[in-house]
């Protein structure tokens, strides 16, 4: 184990000499992408096959009155055409998805001709069912190559696509399905992960049991499990696909026209649709995908994400797919068969990017070297990392033993509503630091600044803004354009709140600290803290509750819940995993609580709002330093709070 973690690595001198872009160009590239953004964009541009090139550039406004964001607004394109058709002609017969299955017996090779095929007899078989343009399409797949056929085929009709993370609730299903007014749901008969199976088609059955507007389901055979059928509601893709035809021209799309709703946390009420739109997000996809992973086509690329989150969006299917890339899909988890599972397929399939998640990479860790050293790795060439911030340790460790110090770390940071990566090393450009996500993203102005707002200089410490518009950028909260001025521009007028702590260091290097709204982060996912205290207080048995996070070797964060029970019902071990069941099933598996307090009384200010500091302490541990606690209302609570903690 290396304890002393190396504090700069320069870029390897392989890497110096093969990359489109080193350190040079990176800081040429940087300095025009902002300071003549017009010049930059005409040429970045050019990546994306527009039906109607676009002769404007960008007409941005952050105001609360006229809040509007317009990348190449009078280009026409379609998504879906930019990821396969215009690869036919010279590279019909290159893999375009390797699907590997949860069972490492599984697997499949999908060439763009046949993507192609796919992709035209899925579209068709949507407009079957009576999906239009701008029609609302939920998603809730496992993953196998028909998410991506089904995302694919929405982009290319010009439905939108708003794709659920299987490991949602049916109550989380059916809200978002009733935030979208989405008429139709394609789903599988179950998942499969981790040798389980995951009732998709049952969990959909429940949520349109509450959401009533659907009026079509489609459903993929993945196991061939027993489902529910409704008449006239529900079809079986293979059925529907048999009475198509091939024939579907992609639908000309606007560039502002959207292109998918995701559902992500916040730190108040229900989660937002983040709604992305066609043109920006396809350029900055691509142009990302490209210089961040140094991407060139034939290269075999592998995104551990799920289709469920942006990471699986942005960097499993349009990013590489735009570029000509063979992306791979896993169906499966780290650690099944084996915790050597992630390195048989680097050297089964021969990958020579890996993309994955901190949280990954510690639980890996814990079964130490052994594991990964039983296999070659040798076609790996670069690693990345994406979702939270990664320690040092858990970096160097992936450097070193799973590198083995050859292949430089791209620590991306990016958001949902960043649609790709904003701060990030290019692995031919830039000096690598253990922990720091290092520069910015071509045409991404960071800045940090204090409660207030003032802008803060130098090497220091700060809230983390984005100071002007990138062609990714989210456009509007689904449905609710206001909440979308409230979260992100209304804390400091006239940029980009990103919710996110951070420091620049002397040389001007970027190192994110984490959250510093009500958002947790947990495995790499975003949860927020009242998403998980309504599901509590929805419980028959609770009065009040507070979640905050603590500090989880492996999960990043995990879930600290101080629950305060009726009147007359006392704490037991049963009600506390009732009460986690109960989260569970409100919300989903990955919300489940770690620890869970029961509490006569919360901390409470005189004016009543839970001082969320106090508690997030007490979760940490850290009694010593529980600062000012005269303002309480009844300071005494913290007594008894600290008496009672839940060891975590
Ligand atoms: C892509 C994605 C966004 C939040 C973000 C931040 C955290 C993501 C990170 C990182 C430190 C990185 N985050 N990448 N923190 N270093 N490289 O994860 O999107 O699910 O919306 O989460 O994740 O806190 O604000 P999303």
């Amino acid at each position: 184990m290396a304890d002393d973690f190396p504090s700069r690595l320069p870029v390897p001198k392989d890497w110096s000499r093969r990359a489109k872009i080193g350190a040079d160009a990176y800081a040429m590239k940087y300095r025009q992408s902002v300071e003549d953004p017009e010049a930059f964009w005409r040429e970045e541009l050019k990546r994306i096959s527009w039906i109607k090139a676009p002769s404007q550039i960008s007409d941005v406004s952050w105001t609360k009155d006229d809040l509007h964001i317009h990348w190449f607004a009078d280009g026409v394109l379609n998504a879906c055409a930019n990821c396969v058709d215009r690869h036919l002609p010279e590279c019909k017969d290159d893999i375009a998805i390797i699907w590997e299955g949860d069972d490492p017996a599984d697997d499949a090779r999908i060439t763009y001709g046949q993507l192609y095929d796919e992709v035209r007899r899925f579209a068709n078989a949507l407009k079957a069912i009576g999906v239009k343009k701008g029609d609302r399409v939920t998603l809730y797949m496992p993953m196998v190559p028909e998410a991506a056929y089904a995302m694919l085929a929405c982009a290319r009709i010009g439905a939108v696509h708003s794709v659920i993370f299987g490991g949602f609730s049916p109550d989380s299903i059916a809200g978002r399905i009733e935030d979208c007014q989405s008429e139709f749901v394609i789903t599988a008969d179950e998942g499969v992960r981790g040798g389980k199976t995951i009732p998709l088609k049952a969990n959909v059955d429940k949520a349109l049991e509450k959401a009533k507007g659907v009026k079509a389901v489609l459903m993929i055979r993945r196991t061939g499990g027993k489902v529910g059928f409704t008449e006239g509601r529900d079809h079986w893709y293979h059925d529907v696909a048999k009475r198509v035809d091939l024939d579907c021209p992609p639908e000309p799309m606007e560039a502002e026209d959207p292109l998918f709703i995701l559902y992500t946390s916040g730190s108040t009420g229900k989660p937002k649709g983040v709604l992305h739109t066609t043109g920006g997000y396809m350029v900055w996809a691509s142009m990302t995908h490209e210089y961040v992973f140094d991407y060139r086509p034939g290269e075999i690329y592998w995104c551990t994400a799920d289709v469920g989150w942006v990471t699986g969006h942005t960097y499993i299917v349009y990013g590489p797919l735009a570029n000509g890339a063979t992306t791979v899909m896993f169906e499966g988890v780290p650690t099944y068969p084996g915790p050597d599972r992630m390195w048989a397929v680097v050297d089964k399939h021969q990958i020579e990017i890996l993309y994955t998640a901190p949280t990954a990479i510690r639980a890996l860790e814990r079964f130490g070297d052994e594991p990964v050293k039983k296999h070659s790795r040798k076609s790996l060439r670069l690693l990345g990392t994406v979702g939270e911030p990664i320690n040092p340790a858990a970096w160097t460790w992936y450097h070193e033993v799973v590198g083995e110090k050859r292949c430089p770390i791209v620590d991306t940071w990016w958001q949902t509503e960043t649609g790709g990566a904003l701060i990030t090393p290019l692995p031919g450009a830039t000096d690598l630091k253990p922990g720091s996500a290092t520069t910015p993203m071509f045409g991404v102005k960071p800045a940090l600044v204090d409660a207030e707002g003032n802008f803060l200089d130098g090497a220091t410490s700060g809230n983390l803004v984005i100071t002007g518009s990138w062609p990714g950028q989210m456009r509007t909260v689904y449905g609710d354009h206001q909440r979308f001025f409230e979260t992100y521009f209304a804390t400091y007028p006239g940029l980009y709140f990103t919710g996110d702590g951070a420091r620049r260091d002397e040389d001007g290097y970027w190192w994110i600290t984490g959250r510093v709204d009500d958002v947790l982060n947990v495995s790499g996912h975003r949860l927020g803290t009242a998403e998980v205290e309504s599901a509590l207080v929805s419980h028959k048995d609770v009065a009040e509750a507070a979640v905050v996070g603590f500090p989880h070797d492996v999960k990043g964060q995990g879930i600290y819940c101080f629950v305060t029970l009726n009147q007359g019902v006392d704490g037991s071990p049963e009600l506390s995993a009732e009460l986690r069941q109960h989260v569970r099933q409100e919300i989903g598996p990955i919300a489940t609580p770690d620890a869970i307090q029961f509490a006569p009384g919360l901390p409470k200010t005189r004016s009543g709002k839970i001082m969320r500091r106090i508690l997030r302490k007490i979760a940490e541990n850290e009694f010593d330093n529980l600062g000012d606690v005269t303002t309480l209302a009844d300071p005494a609570v913290v007594d008894d709070l600290v008496a009672n903690r839940k060891n975590t």
